[in-house]
């Protein structure tokens, strides 16, 4: 598994959940007068990773290990991980984040090999960590670096360095976003340095088991995650060819034998697309090997749109691996299909037999086992231990759906994850959560298909409403957690905009006991893994069709929570599961969303000027309340964003989102019924665990005994 992310987050309370050592090692400190979760706190976190797409690595390496399958984890020793987000002046700020230190996880390995630049050679140097099983085996996540990394040339309290450096700076941060040719250039040499350094150990460990390399399809399987590791086709094809005598009919074979591809999104920004002039400058030696794979697509292929190099000489990535590759799979049911009729269809007329669907899916050691303990355990009192192996055996718990007190305990257990919570924000940010609130959850990466602006409009409704007399009969906290790219301006102005809403209501005693929206600083992995379990709504409300799976709504609705979101990703998934009557979905459908975008014909300014309520919503950004607070030249630019572009529909869906809202809040008033569905939730959450989706890749893709 070979991916530019594994976003592994902290190791030592799952490894020891993995090793059925957890209960022992809590005991023993406990004796000692120490307590686990104070060691958790002072182990650093490692962000090797952006979002979901790194968390889903690391999710699929533990079930690998799980399932007794020989899979590795191939990626780089990011010294610094995705900066550490900190809020001043109600907006965020990026610090660099270092998390190795002495003692950490990483072992370092014998293997060495030697990465070719154009104008130099690097060594490459591995290190590993162990990925232990749940109950079996272990396997080993290897990540490459290099010796001549120079920390010091990251100031304090920053993330900037100079790109052009890159024997110092090849591994030094988690790849940076690709505002600026250095920074783009930067992100081809740590690709090329981690796939050289991958296929060199693939061909090292097939050369010392005394196999053929013409037969490296029968031994080895290489997913491709995304589209960053693409160059190891090409790089496999050179190393073969120029090293071990094969004629080039004989490697592209063996190679497009080994290779499988995952795509991640159909956000056309994100496809990766590298004009030729760089790849000249920086790995000249896959120049001309990409230009034959182009030009036998060429010979064979008649449709254009599939070439590997367009018109503009730009090598597209994707399309490498699809022509080179014996599969292709989309993250999640509704992905695929897009994918097939509109997104690639042109590949889909070519190869329907490569294409398929692997619905993600999240580990229960970490989302459930680690995260929720006592739900964990009182499960386990319900229906037995076997669904820790057998995650589908949750579905168990349907015997008790009527059964009252099992649905006031699970009440208690939620009002017991809200308290721990309320603790954690009161040390960590001094902020006292009402823990007799709903908890609104949206915690994810900051980006407008994500539409945390539609939630910002909502939060605003609520604030007016409240204003004019009308208070909830339960209080409502909202609670946001994301990072923007650095250079993503408007998803700052995001950020900015709820923070200073944030500040609006924390100082407004009419509102502030009924209403709260507070968001929640340098969002990462521990942090979702105490939040989720306190929560009784998660927020999906991505524009259909934009949100490739999600693996948040998953972990949501294992721990208890509802999802209120739009026919997208795995959503689509969770309603077919739970059905209607258990989640709430609204919005406008993916299919309505794509003949929009194809007639071309959405116009946020006709919503805003014809609907009287989304008018005063997205007035009120620029409004005299917030810009006492905020930066004059941030909430102008948002709200005209919205007036003016809305890429990504906030105003399409607003007026329904509140609507469906509203109805979510009232029926929390029906406790009973809401604890029901609460419970319907969990026990169908069994299909989402990655064993299952990991069962699925080794059964259609890979193979392994
Ligand atoms: C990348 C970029 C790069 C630059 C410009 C904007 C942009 C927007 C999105 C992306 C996403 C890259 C791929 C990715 O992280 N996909 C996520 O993969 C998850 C695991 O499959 C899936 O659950 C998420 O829905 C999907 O967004």
């Amino acid at each position: 598994y070979i991916s530019a992310e594994f976003l592994i987050g902290k190791l030592l309370s799952n490894n020891l959940i993995n090793l059925g050592i957890y209960d022992q090692v809590a005991n023993a400190l406990k004796e000692h007068g120490k307590s686990l979760a104070q060691i958790e706190e002072i182990e650093n976190e490692p962000s090797l990773g952006n979002g979901g797409l790194g968390r889903l690595a690391a999710c699929f390496l533990d079930s690998i290990a799980t399932l007794g399958l020989p899979g590795d984890g191939i990626g780089l020793n990011y010294h610094f991980g995705l900066f550490q987000q900190k809020f001043t002046n109600h907006k965020q700020q990026e610090l660099k984040n270092p998390w190795i230190t002495k003692e950490s996880w990483l072992n370092r390995q014998s293997f060495t090999c030697k990465v070719p630049f154009k104008d130099f050679t690097m060594d490459g140097v591995l290190y590993d960590i162990d990925v232990p099983g749940y109950d079996s085996g272990c396997n080993r996540l290897h990540l490459f670096d290099v010796d001549t990394i120079d920390e010091s040339i990251v100031p304090e309290n920053s993330i900037n360095f100079n790109k052009k450096k890159v024997q110092e700076n090849l591994t030094l941060f988690l790849y940076p976003d690709d505002s600026d040719d250095a920074g783009r250039k930067l992100r081809i040499y740590q690709q090329y340095f981690m796939v050289s350094c991958g296929a060199q150990l693939i061909l090292k460990e097939m050369e010392d088991a005394e196999y053929d390399l013409h037969e490296l399809n029968n031994h080895a399987v290489i997913q491709i995650n995304d589209t960053h590791p693409s160059m190891v086709i090409p790089e496999l094809i050179r190393l073969l060819t120029e090293e071990k005598g094969f004629t080039m009919d004989e490697a592209v074979e063996v190679v497009s034998k080994t290779c499988a591809y995952t795509n991640h999104t159909i956000l056309a920004e994100a496809l990766e697309k590298w004009p030729m002039e760089y790849l000249e400058e920086v790995v000249p030696n896959l120049v001309p090997i990409i230009k034959e794979l182009d030009e036998r697509v060429r010979k064979t292929v008649k449709d254009e749109s599939t070439y590997i190099i367009d018109a503009q000489d730009r090598v597209h990535m994707a399309h490498m691996d699809i022509h080179y590759g014996f599969s292709v799979n989309g993250v999640a049911a509704l992905h695929t299909e897009i994918l097939k009729n509109s997104e690639l269809k042109n590949f889909y007329d070519l190869y329907p037999e490569r294409f398929n669907n692997k619905t993600n899916g999240i580990t229960f050691r970490r989302w459930l086992m680690h995260c929720n303990p006592v739900l964990t355990r009182y499960i386990e009192s319900l229906i037995g231990n076997g669904f820790k192996k057998d995650a589908t055996e949750l579905e168990k718990l349907l015997a008790f759906e009527n059964d009252e007190t099992v649905l006031n305990k699970l009440e208690e257990i939620k009002m017991e994850k809200k308290l721990e919570f309320k603790e954690y924000m009161e040390e960590t940010q001094g902020l006292t959560i009402d823990e007799h609130s709903i908890i609104d959850v949206q915690v994810k990466r900051l980006h407008e298909y994500k539409r945390q602006q539609m939630n910002a409009l909502y939060a605003i409704y609520k604030y007016l409403d409240i204003k004019a007399g009308n208070k909830p009969s339960t209080p409502i906290t909202m609670i946001f957690g994301a990072k923007a790219a650095p250079a993503y301006v408007i998803a700052k102005d995001i950020i900015h905009l709820i923070l200073c809403l944030q500040e609006l209501i924390e100082k407004d005693p009419e509102v502030r006991p009924y209403f709260r929206v507070l968001m929640i600083e340098n969002y990462n992995v521990s942090k979702a893994a105490k939040v989720i379990p306190a929560a009784n709504i998660s927020e999906q409300i991505s524009l259909a069709s934009k949100e490739a799976s999600g693996t948040g709504n998953m972990k949501f609705m294992l721990n208890g929570a509802l999802t209120l979101g739009t026919e997208d990703g795995a959503n689509v998934e969770i309603r077919d599961l739970v059905g209607e009557e258990n989640i709430y979905i609204f919005g406008r459908k993916p299919q309505d969303v794509i003949d929009l975008y194809e007639a071309g014909t959405y116009s946020s300014k006709e919503i805003y000027e014809e609907d009287a309520l989304i008018h005063k919503l997205v007035d009120f950004i620029t409004g005299e309340e917030l810009l006492a607070i905020g930066d004059e030249e941030s909430l102008p630019r948002l709200r005209r964003e919205l007036i003016g572009k809305d890429w990504f529909m906030t105003l399409l869906d607003t007026k329904e989102y509140i609507t469906t809202k509203e109805k979510v809040y009232a029926d929390y008033e029906d406790r009973k019924t809401w604890n029901k569905k609460a419970l319907i939730n969990i026990a169908k959450a069994g299909f989402f665990s990655s064993d299952r989706t990991i069962a699925q890749y080794n059964e259609d893709i890979w193979k392994l005994k």
